[in-house]
């Protein structure tokens, strides 16, 4: 069994993998950068080492440092996170030729899954359907639009080397396609230093599900049904949900024999995701795998009642898979990830110091988190905070317990997603799962002008009595669900001034501001 883990990552994961660390009794290591030195991650883990500045490229990123670190306070395994070196393949080669056990899947699974090209003809060799296209880049314009008119528009040019989008261009008709080629290649050759460039059929409105699997190094390899990532803005995932209001049992045992098909076609070991689009007729493609633990691992675990970081642990030391069967999920698990972006403010990164946290708890409610009163969130790293993550035994259930939990949260400090998110759970689409990989941003405009909630109103109007209070020297402010505040001469208490429309929070904020003023 591995004794000594180093993590390279900072924020939510490590400390999700400093608290697996604890509960398997291995001893954890954290590393920091000058901006983590009071980060809670380096606080919990056993020990920690401070590894450079800020910047991520003179701390986190460099590799060949953290494999020195972790020989240097005896180590016997590194683990990455997401995110970071988790994907690169020389990364995860040079810890193992450091003779440390690298917690995720061989250097070469990740080298083969890099490719979007590689991947596809893997998952052709293993049955596993992709979207119609080509394997190989596309040599000229020719060559693309005789390929386009064999597949039919509309057409989705792809950057073999892509991720995250870039690279991709949608082609709607053969007029286009000369000059979509030519700056798909020139945005691939600059984000990726490579200008490989196919094509697929470009699929309409699908959903992105993916398929969660687990191999363990004796062969076997299980999938761990679904997740829900549809729910997305440029890239960025915001929702997540386990199970899909769109796959029915016999789906989701054909997705995922298709996802272990591939995974064992890489030689895969460890956790790893399928990544599909599921159409409107209940078809399903592959669109890659991506090689690492992710963000959104936690809805998994929730219904499927597995700890998956454990288990990558667990499957590092040589420990075998304990079922060979897939499971079936129980319940629901709906993820909201509280960045520190404005919503208002085309979601601009807020940074900040936070300056009062009141997390929400209370049955089916889990928070992983890498923040506390007093963390300085700045712009080095990604905007993300912390996944609030509830679970109930149903969709309606779960959407409920995640409102509530979103209005027990309080963030100061730094402006959050937290109010989109509840706007997000309030959405008629989103309540009746009616959703595809385009609808977040299709109903951004009708989300944003939304009012504010009450509870939102109602402090607002006691932020600015209490403005106006400042001049006279009065002494309390009481607010209304309506969203009016007065200030009253004398009060002890703020009974009857709001109901539940206003929520607690409004309270706490009150208090706080109340505080402010003394
Ligand atoms: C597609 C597609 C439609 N048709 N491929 C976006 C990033 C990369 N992982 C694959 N992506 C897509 N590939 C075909 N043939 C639509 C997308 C896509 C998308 C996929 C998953 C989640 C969000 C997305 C947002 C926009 C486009």
């Amino acid at each position: 069994m591995i004794r000594k883990v180093l993590i390279a990552n900072r924020g939510e994961i490590a400390l999700r993998i400093v608290r697996a660390c604890q509960e398997l009794g291995v001893r954890s290591v954290a590393v920091y950068s000058d901006a983590d030195a009071q980060a809670p991650h380096v606080r919990e883990a056993d020990e920690a080492v401070h590894i450079g500045p800020a910047p991520a490229s003179e701390s986190y990123l460099r590799g060949d440092h953290l494999i020195a670190v972790a020989k240097q306070v005896g180590a016997d395994a590194i683990h990455p996170g997401y995110g970071f070196l988790s994907e690169r393949e020389w990364f995860a080669r040079a810890v193992r030729d450091a003779g440390l056990i690298w917690i995720g899947p061989p250097a070469e699974a990740i080298a083969a899954m890099g490719s979007k090209t590689a991947a596809r003809t893997l998952a052709i060799s293993a049955g596993t359907p992709v979207v119609p296209g080509t394997t190989t880049p596309l040599r000229d314009a020719g060559e693309a639009a005789a390929t386009a008119a064999q597949f039919g528009y509309p057409v989705l040019l792809k950057a073999a080397a892509g991720g995250g989008g870039k690279g991709m261009r949608v082609v709607r008709e053969a007029g286009e396609i000369a000059s979509a080629l030519a700056s798909a290649q020139r945005e691939a050759k600059n984000a990726f230093g490579d200008d490989a460039v196919y094509v697929e059929k470009y699929i309409e409105g699908p959903r992105h599900v993916e398929i969660q699997v687990l191999a363990d190094a004796h062969g076997n390899c299980i999938a761990l049904g679904e997740r829900e990532c549809s729910i997305q803005r440029r890239h960025q995932k915001m929702v997540e949900e386990a199970p899909s209001v769109a796959v029915s049992p016999e789906l989701r045992k054909r997705m995922g024999d298709a996802a272990v098909a591939a995974a064992k076609a890489a030689g895969y070991v460890n956790a790893g995701t399928c990544e599909f689009l599921l159409d409107k007729n209940g078809d399903f493609y592959f669109l890659e795998m991506n090689t690492r633990i992710q963000v959104e691992h936690p809805v998994t675990e929730l219904v499927m009642g597995i700890d998956l970081v454990q288990w990558q642990l667990r499957i590092a030391s040589g420990e075998r898979l304990p079922v060979l069967e897939s499971p079936q999920p129980k319940g629901w698990a709906i993820e909201c990830r509280i960045t520190s972006e404005d919503p208002a403010n085309g979601f601009l990164p807020s940074t900040g110091r936070i300056a009062h946290l009141h997390l929400p708890s209370g049955p089916g409610v889990r928070w992983d988190g890498g923040i506390e009163v007093g963390s300085v969130v700045g712009l080095s790293y990604d905007p993300m905070l912390a996944k609030l993550i509830v679970f109930a035994p149903t969709r309606e259930a779960a959407i409920a317990r995640m409102e509530r939990a979103l209005k027990e949260l309080v963030i100061d400090g730094v402006e959050t997603s937290r109010e989109f998110h509840l706007r997000v759970m309030a959405d008629a689409d989103y309540r009746a799962g009616r959703v595809d990989i385009q609808w977040l941003e299709s109903r951004l405009p009708t989300l944003l002008a939304q009012q504010a909630p009450a509870e939102t109103r109602a402090a607002a109007a006691i932020a600015a009595a209490l403005l106006a209070d400042r001049e006279r020297g009065g002494r309390r402010v009481a607010a209304t669900p309506e969203g009016t505040a007065s200030v009253a001469s004398t009060s002890t208490s703020p009974a009857g001034t709001t109901g539940r429309a206003g929520g607690s929070s409004t309270w706490a904020q009150l208090a706080r501001l109340e505080s402010l003023r003394s």
